[in-house]
């Protein structure tokens, strides 16, 4: 097993490798930037090392810089948490030239995954649903991209290979709109993400956000646990998730889990990872596939009772995975909301300092956040500033922990997020389960009107 492990990562995910690191007996060094230099997650590690300023660009996503801190402290493997340099193939390629391990798939299935064409295409072949579409990228022929979409039936989107995660894409209603709509999908894309590829799906109008997760070690052993629903999101920012998702039959979640896990040997995935599927119908349908752990893991340990994190450090140490799909159970119902520092109802962010904190708890109640009183929020970095995860023996009691938990929870001096959870957690259709990915926007547009 590593003796020691640096995180390249701040804030929660930082201190959430960090806890995982202890059980194992492992040292833990972080890096931070100046901003970061009063962060709990900091001051818990065993070393820590400043890798320069406040902007991303010159710290969490400086490569030399983390690659030093590495050799530095005799670190033998970097753990990327989500975000920053997670899913960059040429970080995870640095990182084993330079003789560390990274703990994550290989630049291969990165890089693989980061072309959602390729991806898609690596999915069909391993006999995993997709949305129908483009066979791979489209052509440059306007006659035949309008073949295309008239083969695949208007609504299309137009989206492009290098992006994911709702940035560069496009909804086309009609045969009319299509050229100018690909055209100006391609040049976006080629300015954004460096390549002017792009594909097309039939556009579906109301799915839910399913995903399943999976775990595949290097003995072509993998496993899927189960699914979480994340439809409750605004602009392409998850909100709530929840496992397992409402309404949707197990044995459907078994045959696509199965699909996942048998995709992962396929193409000899290795680590944790997401199949993000749109649902519609009683369908599945890929889109895309997470190389990373997830803020929304938690959900599943929570259901499964394993530790995503830890499984990620003993599968890059070259242990077998100590379970089979069979004895994986899944136990009850877990919900998480983000608390993010922002204004509740405009959604600016609200950075500051924290004058207190109070963190709920009781049964079945989980705190994932590295604030604390006295902590200043820095204005350089994502807003989310913890997450509250419960789990119950049924949806209705992990809702009826969520309330309460949030009826405990104090954050002052900085806006929150918690009066929205509050607000959602007794709304009539969350409570009834299965909203779609368009919900939380409409109910906010509703609440805007009223
Ligand atoms: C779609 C779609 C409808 N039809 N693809 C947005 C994020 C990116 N991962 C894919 N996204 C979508 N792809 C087809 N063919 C609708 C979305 C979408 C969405 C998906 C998941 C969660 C929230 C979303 C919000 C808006 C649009």
């Amino acid at each position: 097993m590593f003796k020691k492990i640096l995180i390249a990562n701040r804030g929660e995910i930082a201190l959430r490798v960090q806890r995982a690191c202890r059980e194992l007996g492992i040292k833990a060094v972080v890096v931070y930037s100046e901003a970061d230099r009063e962060a709990k997650y900091v001051k818990l590690a065993d070393e820590a090392v400043c890798i320069g300023p406040a902007p991303s660009a010159q710290s969490y996503l400086n490569m030399p810089a983390i690659i030093s801190a590495a050799e530095v402290t005799d670190a033998e493997a970097i753990h990327p948490g989500y975000g920053f340099l997670s899913e960059n193939a040429d970080f995870a390629e640095r990182v084993e030239k330079s003789g560390f391990v990274f703990i994550g798939p290989t630049p291969e299935s990165i890089r693989l995954m980061g072309d959602k064409v390729s991806a898609k295409q690596a999915m069909i072949k391993a006999g995993v649903p997709t949305v129908p579409g483009s066979d791979g990228a489209l052509p440059d022929d306007p006659a035949e991209i309008k073949r295309i979409a008239r083969s695949i039936g208007y609504p299309v989107i137009i989206k492009a290979a290098g992006g994911g995660g709702g940035r560069g894409m496009r909804v086309v209603h009609t045969e009319a709109a299509l050229l100018h709509a690909v055209q100006t999908t391609k040049s976006e894309a080629a300015a954004a993400f460096n390549n002017p590829e792009v594909y097309m799906e039939k556009f579906l109008q109301n799915p839910r956000h399913i995903e399943i997760q999976v775990l595949a070690d290097q003995h072509r052993n993998a496993v899927y646990l189960f699914e979480r629903d994340c439809s409750m999101q605004r602009r392409h920012q998850k909100v709530i998730e929840e496992a397992p998702a409402p309404g949707i039959a197990r044995r459907l979640i078994a045959r696509i889990g199965e699909r996942c896990a048998a995709a992962c040997k396929k193409i000899g995935y290795r680590g944790a990872g997401t199949f993000e599927f749109l649902y519609e119908n009683g369908e599945f349908y890929f889109i895309e596939m997470n190389t990373r752990v997830q803020v929304e893991h938690p959900v599943t340990e929570m259901i499964t009772g394993i530790d995503i994190v830890r499984q990620q450090i003993l599968i890059a140490a070259g242990e077998k995975l100590p379970f089979t799909q069979r004895q994986i159970e899944l136990r009850g119902h877990a919900i998480e909301c983000r608390i993010n520092a922002e204004d509740p109802y405009k959604f600016t962010p609200s950075p500051g300092r924290i004058t207190a904190w109070h963190a709920p708890g009781g049964p079945g109640v989980r705190v994932d956040s590295h604030i604390y009183t006295g902590y200043s929020v820095p204005p350089n970095y994502d807003s989310m500033i913890g997450k509250i995860i419960v789990h119950g023996d049924t949806r209705e009691q992990a809702l009826a922990r969520m309330r309460g938990a949030l009826a405990e929870v104090v954050v002052e001096g900085i806006k929150t997020n918690v009066p929205l959870h509050r607000e959602l957690m007794v709304d009539a259709n969350f409570e009834a389960g299965g909203t779609n990915i368009h919900y939380l926007e409409s109910w906010l547009a509703q609440r805007e009107r009223a």
